[in-house]
């Protein structure tokens, strides 16, 4: 895919794990030859650091690709695994998470506390009239009850579909109506930006058109005034009355455990279905083995919101499923200051902090100063998900938050995939700035051409993913036919990602962004990912992207947006100044091929709310066209912003 930049963009620092971290790891080296020499018997002995109820008779059934079935005849219960068995093992002064809240008010709840509120949890949705089976909408703010109400859904056999709480009301309808929701919950409101941010108002006229639900659980959070229908229960009226006691009944293996809708681009949200034994097994192994987690030591901290599947996968069913400590923060990381996020890893002496590249980006642009001010000598490993990260912020990362010395796992997996697919072993692999490096032991990755080829190192083409995985997705939702299409049908026999990639010479594998954002430059393939690094390489640069617009020679043409950092002057000629070096220091990284045709200098770019940036609006303005859906916009005066510009030229 990208021939002509192959190889150019040079990255050849290389970083050996700590001495003592390898000495200590939680997995070696060998676990990569065990799962060569025998795959299904690796992830038979990751399933078994899990408590079942009844042994599976066969590891994976692949008797009908696409549709997988892991530990096919296995019984487990989520909730046990992640609660009750470690209260059993005397475990339940642990504490699980220490919930920091934006205003500043904290909650502690021990492995105890989370189990009794859980098991009432469960009592409470039994007694609303949930059955196993049954579909749970969750729409809450970053509160410890987001995770309860997850773990009482998987306790009682109801299969949650968490709806992130920035969501629309249209968005929540869609979601509720496609499961056939019967419970909601949620919370009169959450605290962001230092003030109250209702969701009640949201859900009642989300409910309104969703006939499937009977009840609606709202969690009072902000004290603020809500209106009030026949179907509403407050949570403290309902869970914290309710008995403490509660037996948890084991599910099959392939039982639903969640629905979680992804936005994707254009078309309607799919609801990616997950079920249990599979799941759980590769989310709490490659906690256990990306992250080092040392459960008596570490304090762990994920920064998504439970809303994603990162919050799903590695706050809730992979850190408590192992009996960690973590760190849960309601807020966003410039409240009530720039350095919060460096504050809690201070207060709580997080050792293992797991966040994304449009973080470590905006932490860039606000100046090292601010994690500088901070005690940040607990962190011992730091990861990175959500989009490549690029080489400067990952070295940015690294010096500013990682004292210069601590290992990074950029971890590369999605919606789909459930678990991380493709990461360095934090005590095993030599790290490479921007790369995601090799596929977890028991995960067949490749980079393949047009034809579903495997290139040879050097080359480039698509991600895809050769062989199932215990927490691979079993489905779209209601939607076989589109599942298979979406995800099977691109190359035969083989998981298609959607994503761009590239093997460096030592086979190392370098994400390059979706495959709708590759450029076609005068018949080159460009990935937008390497332009952008390129341009963050500047120390002018904090973030950039890159689309291609229409051309009347080129076909595409290079158009870049960038943010400067902290104090650069970009008004007037130093602006053009600024534009025309960039333009030549693209060039002179990664050849003129890559020389962006034109640089927009801007305060803000639009991002998800997820925090993966939008392409889309930006070729809508770089070919002057007015804006598409900006729906899923985290902040839509972002557009009015880069539309009116603050400076652009050639
Ligand atoms: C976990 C998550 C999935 C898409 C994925 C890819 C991008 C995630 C990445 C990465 C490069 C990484 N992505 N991690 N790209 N390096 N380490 O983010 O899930 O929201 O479904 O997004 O995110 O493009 O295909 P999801």
């Amino acid at each position: 895919m990208s021939e002509a930049l192959a190889n150019l963009l040079n990255e050849t620092r290389q970083f050996p794990p700590p001495a003592e971290l390898a000495a200590n790891a939680n997995v070696t080296a060998d676990s990569y030859a065990e799962a060569a020499e025998d795959r299904l018997g690796f992830w038979a002995r990751q399933a078994e650091r899990l408590t079942w109820a009844k042994q599976w008779d066969e590891v994976l059934d692949w008797s009908h690709p696409p549709f997988a079935k892991w530990f096919v005849g296995g019984q487990l219960n989520v909730a046990y695994n992640c609660l009750d068995r470690h209260v059993e093992a005397g475990r339940g002064d642990r504490v699980a998470i220490h919930w920091e809240g934006e205003p500043g008010d904290t909650r502690t709840l021990t492995y105890a506390d989370l189990h009794r509120l859980t098991c009432q949890a469960a009592n409470a949705l039994t007694e609303l009239g949930v059955e196993a089976g049954d579909r749970v909408a969750i729409y809450l703010p970053m509160i410890p009850e987001a995770a309860v109400a997850m773990l009482a859904c998987a306790r009682v056999g109801a299969t949650h579909s968490v709806v992130f709480g920035g969501f629309s009301a249209d968005a929540l309808t869609n979601r509720i109506q496609d499961a056939s929701a019967k419970v909601v919950i949620t919370a009169d409101g959450g605290y962001r930006r230092g003030k109250p941010s209702a969701l009640k108002p949201t859900v009642d006229e989300a409910v309104a058109n969703c006939p499937s639900v009977e009840h609606v659980l709202v969690v009072r959070r902000t004290g603020e005034e809500v209106a009030w229908s026949a179907k509403d229960r407050w949570w403290h009226e309902t869970v914290e009355t309710a008995a403490p006691e509660h037996t948890a009944q084991p599910f099959d293996a392939e039982h639903p455990l969640f629905i979680l809708y992804t936005s994707g681009t254009t078309a309607r949200p799919k609801g990616i279905l997950h079920t249990t034994g599979g799941y759980l097994t590769q989310a709490s192994w490659t906690t256990h083995a990306v992250f080092d987690l040392k459960p008596e030591t570490d304090v762990y901290w994920c920064t998504a919101d439970i809303g994603w599947v990162t919050g799903h996968s590695y706050i809730v069913y992979g850190p408590l499923s192992n009996g960690a400590t973590q760190v849960m923060y309601e807020g966003t990381p410039d409240t009530p200051h720039k350095g919060r996020f460096w504050e809690i890893v201070d207060k709580y002496k997080v050792s293992i902090l797991y966040t994304a590249p449009t973080l470590i980006r905006t932490m860039m642009k606000w100046g090292e100063e601010i994690p500088a001010g901070f005690d940040l000598s607990s962190l011992r490993l730091l990861g990175s998900v959500g989009e490549p990260i690029n080489p400067e912020a990952w070295m940015w990362y690294r010096q500013h938050v990682g004292k210069g010395a601590l290992p990074i796992v950029d971890t590369w997996w999605q919606t789909e995939t459930g678990a991380i697919m493709i990461s360095p072993l934090p005590g095993v692999t030599e790290t490479k700035p921007g790369s995601a490096m090799t596929p977890l032991p028991g995960v067949v990755a490749d980079v393949v051409d047009d034809q579903g080829q495997s290139v040879p190192n050097g080359g480039g083409g698509y991600l895809v993913l050769r062989e199932p995985w215990p927490s691979m997705l079993r489905t779209i939702w209601g939607d076989d036919s589109r599942f298979i299409e979406t995800y099977w049908s691109r190359f035969e026999g083989m998981y298609f990602a959607g994503d761009g990639a590239k093997k460096d010479d030592d086979g190392h594998i370098w994400l390059l962004g979706r495959v709708d954002d590759v450029m076609l430059v005068s018949g080159h393939n460009i990935s937008t990912t390497e332009v952008e690094s390129a341009l963050v390489s500047h120390p002018s640069v904090a973030e950039a992207a890159v689309v291609g617009a229409t051309d009347p020679t080129t076909g595409q043409a290079i158009v870049a947006f960038a943010i400067p950092r902290g104090t650069t002057d970009v008004t007037g000629e130093a602006g053009e100044k600024l534009i025309a070096e960039l333009r030549n220091h693209v060039a002179r990284t990664l050849g003129p091929i890559a020389k962006p045709r034109q640089i927009m200098l801007v305060p803000e770019l639009p991002k998800t709310r997820s925090g993966k940036i939008m392409r889309r609006l930006l070729r809508d303005v770089a070919e002057n066209r007015s804006l598409g859906d900006v729906t899923t916009l985290q902040d839509s005066s972002v557009m009015d912003l880069i539309s009116s510009g603050m400076g652009g030229g050639k």
